[in-house]
């Protein structure tokens, strides 16, 4: 069994449908986000703390909206941006803006204990960001100057897609679905098969769930 981590009910609903046998079930896992830039090396941390948690294929699911005005800005900071300004403020500061373009980014790590082939897709086999973050003291860092890496190698599929910010419409999908907009029509105005369908989460899953199927 699969277990899909996430404390968010709207992406387990999104990937259930490109894991449709009922091998995925949600585990309500919160691992610590570590601050970094990208979200590569964040869902490698989060696939490493919920495999080691569960001891069980895990799926990790990052994300973020990438403002191109604002250098990228909330990116990897998303979460922490939604519950404190809130989107209509987002949508507000980026109404200001000469470029209100946006891309939204997912990364889903994958760990279940054991090793990959090399492949197109990248594997995350150490955890030299989080060593990095931390310093030379809290990272452990070797006396050669390099971060030790972490045994648990993780695969990581990603997804993208861009877009522009809009005053909020639509009452589907969640967190920053009313204010960005793709072809024409805001996330939530999509259903969720549309919205997979061209979606940031939709083109990891889909990348995803072709491997996962010869695993
Ligand atoms: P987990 O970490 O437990 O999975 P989360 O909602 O905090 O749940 P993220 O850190 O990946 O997940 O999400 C960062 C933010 O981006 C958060 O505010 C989400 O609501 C938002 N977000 C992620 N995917 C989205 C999507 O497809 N549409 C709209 N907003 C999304």
């Amino acid at each position: 069994m699969l277990r899909y981590v996430t404390t968010n009910p709207g992406k387990v609903r999104e990937a259930e449908r490109y894991l449709r046998d009922g091998s995925v079930e949600r585990l309500d896992f919160d691992y610590p986000e570590i601050q970094a830039a990208e979200l590569g090396p964040i869902a490698a941390r989060g696939a490493r703390e919920a495999y080691r948690h569960l001891g069980e294929p895990v799926l990790v699911d990052d994300a973020g909206l990438f403002v191109e005005g604002l250098d990228g800005f909330p990116g990897p900071y998303s979460s922490y941006v939604e519950e404190t300004l809130g989107i209509e403020r987002v949508h507000d500061i980026a109404a200001d803006l000469d470029d209100r373009r946006a891309a939204f980014r997912c990364v889903l790590g994958y760990c279940d204990g054991g090793g990959f082939a090399a492949t197109p897709d990248p594997v995350d086999r150490g955890d030299r960001d989080a060593a990095a973050a931390a310093g030379p003291s809290g990272g452990g860092t070797e006396p050669d100057g390099n971060a030790p890496t972490d045994p648990l190698p993780v695969k990581l599929f990603e997804g993208y897609v861009p877009g522009r910010i809009v005053a909020p419409r639509g009452e589907g999908g969640f967190g920053y679905d009313p204010i960005f907009e793709h072809d024409g029509e805001t996330f939530a105005e999509m259903d969720t098969d549309r919205k997979n369908a061209v979606s940031h989460r939709g083109r990891a899953l889909e990348k995803f769930a072709e491997w996962y199927a010869d695993r």
